[in-house]
């Protein structure tokens, strides 16, 4: 068998974010190793280096969105970027950023499954259901609003980024981990049927019957997306994240999480978002998202 390749692609951004320092985050996991530890697993990886886009003017939101004009140029690259690596076979991961990267990554993913026959589903790992508009959002922050945007609702420079309208559908996603979502984004939700494996249902089901839900359906043809948000995780073992909510997955749930869809031997396309080495103490957030990646890519505990 060839070996898979993968490219390592830094966005360093948090045009997004409401909350300066994510823009770190793609230094920081390559400080914590992620090249070696997945090349040590026989993978190969090359680090294409980073997208570049406009600097973070920090500026309030006008007409409900912060740093449009920013937010798209920042998608138009990363949309290039993935797409260029899907196209050469490769399988890309996002060094994030803030989590408006998604718009562009996803987009790129969508329109490589759509000119491959590929059916796309994504796992939105995240506290957060990132489906906010702008009459909607609490704060006009866009790293809450890249769902909405790739299903179509959002303004015509973030929907338009892949040039295909919608980039997809609210049935490609499965959302786990969620835990705050804002009065009027649960109606949309709700609306748009998202199909959400919020914290309660993980609570009362447990992470296996969770994975197994999420991952139902998946079959040969299908490309996995993980658009892994590290706030997904509880802030005890993930400190390093802007936008900390407390009662997320521990440890093992999330390394049970990463090990049921490598089992699934479908992953395609990864994105590692809104990591925050402002608000880390020793990388640790960092080094655990390594870990958890590392177990995306096979590594288990499993002796049998
Ligand atoms: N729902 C809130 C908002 O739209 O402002 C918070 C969004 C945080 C989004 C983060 C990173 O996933
Ligand atoms: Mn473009
Ligand atoms: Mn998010
Ligand atoms: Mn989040």
């Amino acid at each position: 068998m060839t070996k898979q390749s993968i490219s390592l692609i830094g966005v360093p951004t948090d045009i997004g974010a409401g909350h300066r320092g994510a823009s770190m985050g793609p230094e920081a996991l390559r400080v914590a190793r992620l090249a070696e530890k997945l090349a040590k697993r026989g993978l190969s990886v090359v680090d294409r280096g980073n997208v570049a886009g406009p600097m973070n003017p920090w500026q309030p939101p006008v007409d409900g969105y912060r740093h449009l004009a920013e937010v798209a140029a920042w998608n138009h690259g990363v949309f290039d970027a993935v797409r260029a690596e899907l196209d050469a076979g490769h399988l890309p991961i996002m060094l994030g950023g803030d989590h408006c990267l998604a718009i562009g990554s996803i987009a790129a993913v969508a329109a490589h499954c759509r000119a491959q026959g590929k059916t796309l589903r994504v796992l939105w790992l995240d506290a957060h259901s990132d489906f906010n508009t702008a009459l909607a959002t609490p704060s006009g922050n866009i790293h809450g609003m890249p769902v909405a945007c790739l299903c179509g609702n959002g303004p015509k420079e973030l929907v338009e980024v892949g040039g295909h309208v919608p980039a997809t559908t609210p049935d490609v996603f499965r959302q786990i981990g969620i835990r705050s979502v804002d009065d009027m984004e649960k109606q949309l939700i709700r609306d748009a049927q998202v199909q959400v494996f919020d914290m309660r249902h993980i609570d009362e089901n447990g992470m296996k019957r969770t994975m197994e839900e999420a991952l139902a359906g998946v079959d040969a043809n299908t490309h996995l997306h993980v658009s892994f948000d590290v706030d997904f995780l509880d802030p005890t073992i993930a400190p390093g994240v802007g936008t900390t909510v407390r009662g997320g997955p521990n440890y093992r749930e999330a390394q049970l999480c990463m090990e049921m869809i490598a089992d699934t031997g479908r992953l395609g396309s990864l994105d590692i978002v809104e990591l925050n080495p402002a608000y880390d103490k020793r990388n640790q957030t960092a080094k655990l998202a390594v870990d958890l990646v590392e177990s995306l890519f096979g590594k288990s505990t499993l002796i049998h």
